[in-house]
């Protein structure tokens, strides 16, 4: 498919314009050494760049999405080296990612790879799935996200509560506090992540590649300045010919053939 697996992702399409990324490290718990990240920058780099790709989901394994950074990288790492370290490049890669991210998510998601999760547009996850910031527990906290992404997802108290005691969310609960969008079956995430991969593939790509400018504008802006983004994507989608396409489908009772132009 012109994507190659990494020594820890496994890459496919196992459908039309999805992409699907799996954390293969079982035997780390899926922790994210800099190899990891490298490799999920490259890869959603080369899906940037590829129009036949038009959403990303992002699974782990049955009983550990990511087990955070790995911590035995972390042990050799001072506080010099870890300034000129590689790992922002990739996470700013992965925060810039254009198109729409869904996260799978199954077992423990745990620090940095709770803060990988939170980097998706959409969270889907099992059950059984437990989600903690327990950096705590080794003298640091959290360093992509862990603090700013989980307090805007689920509120300060509860974010407190996860980041000052290490403590973990069970899947229920994440649900309740807005972390995650559904919680399936554990067997059944995937399918699902791919589920509304698919349906997203079928729409726009610009329209969706602006909404989801639009949704992730909010956390860093005003109101008054957000509307004012959101309206000038508005406005240049007018010039789209998928606008027309959509529009005219729509009064001409028929399906719209999309072609992201
Ligand atoms: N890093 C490196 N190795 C790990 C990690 C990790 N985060 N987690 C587990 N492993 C390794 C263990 O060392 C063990 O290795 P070995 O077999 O060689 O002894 C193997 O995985 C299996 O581990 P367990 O026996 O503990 O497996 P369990 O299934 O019993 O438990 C848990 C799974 C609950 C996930 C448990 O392993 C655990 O608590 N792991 C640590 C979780 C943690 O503290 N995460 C926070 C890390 S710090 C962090 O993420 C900072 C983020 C900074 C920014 C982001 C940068 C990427």
């Amino acid at each position: 498919c012109g994507y190659s697996d990494g020594e820890d992702i496994l890459v496919s399409l196992p459908q039309p314009h999805v992409l699907l990324i799996t954390l293969n490290r079982p035997k780390a718990r899926n922790a994210l050494r800099s190899q990891t990240l490298r490799e999920l920058a490259a890869t959603l780099t080369q899906a940037t760049d590829d129009d036949g790709v038009r959403a990303v989901v992002l699974t782990g394994g049955d009983r550990v999405f990511a087990a955070g950074a790995d911590i035995g990288e972390l042990a050799a790492h001072t506080a010099t080296s870890i300034l000129t370290d590689e790992r922002p490049r990739h996470w700013k890669t992965i925060r810039e990612f254009p198109k729409p991210l869904i996260a799978a998510i199954n077992g423990f998601s745990l620090g940095g790879g709770n803060e990988l999760a939170m980097h998706a547009d959409i969270l889907i996850a099992g059950e059984t799935a437990q989600f903690g910031q327990p950096e705590v527990n080794l003298g640091i906290i959290p360093g992509a996200g862990g603090t700013q992404r989980l307090t805007r997802a689920i509120g300060k108290s509860n974010a407190m509560l996860l980041n000052l005691t290490g403590t973990f969310l069970d899947a229920r609960t994440a649900l309740a506090q807005g972390l995650v969008s559904e919680l399936t079956q554990p067997e059944l995430t995937v399918s699902r992540a791919l589920e509304i991969a698919a349906v997203i593939a079928a729409k726009p790509p610009l329209a969706v590649r602006m909404a989801k400018e639009a949704v992730l504008k909010s956390f860093e802006t005003g109101l008054e300045q957000g509307l004012h983004a959101e309206r000038r994507s508005f406005c240049q989608l007018f010039a789209t010919a998928d606008k027309q396409e959509g529009v005219a489908a729509f009064l001409e009772k028929r399906r719209p053939v999309f072609t992201g132009r």
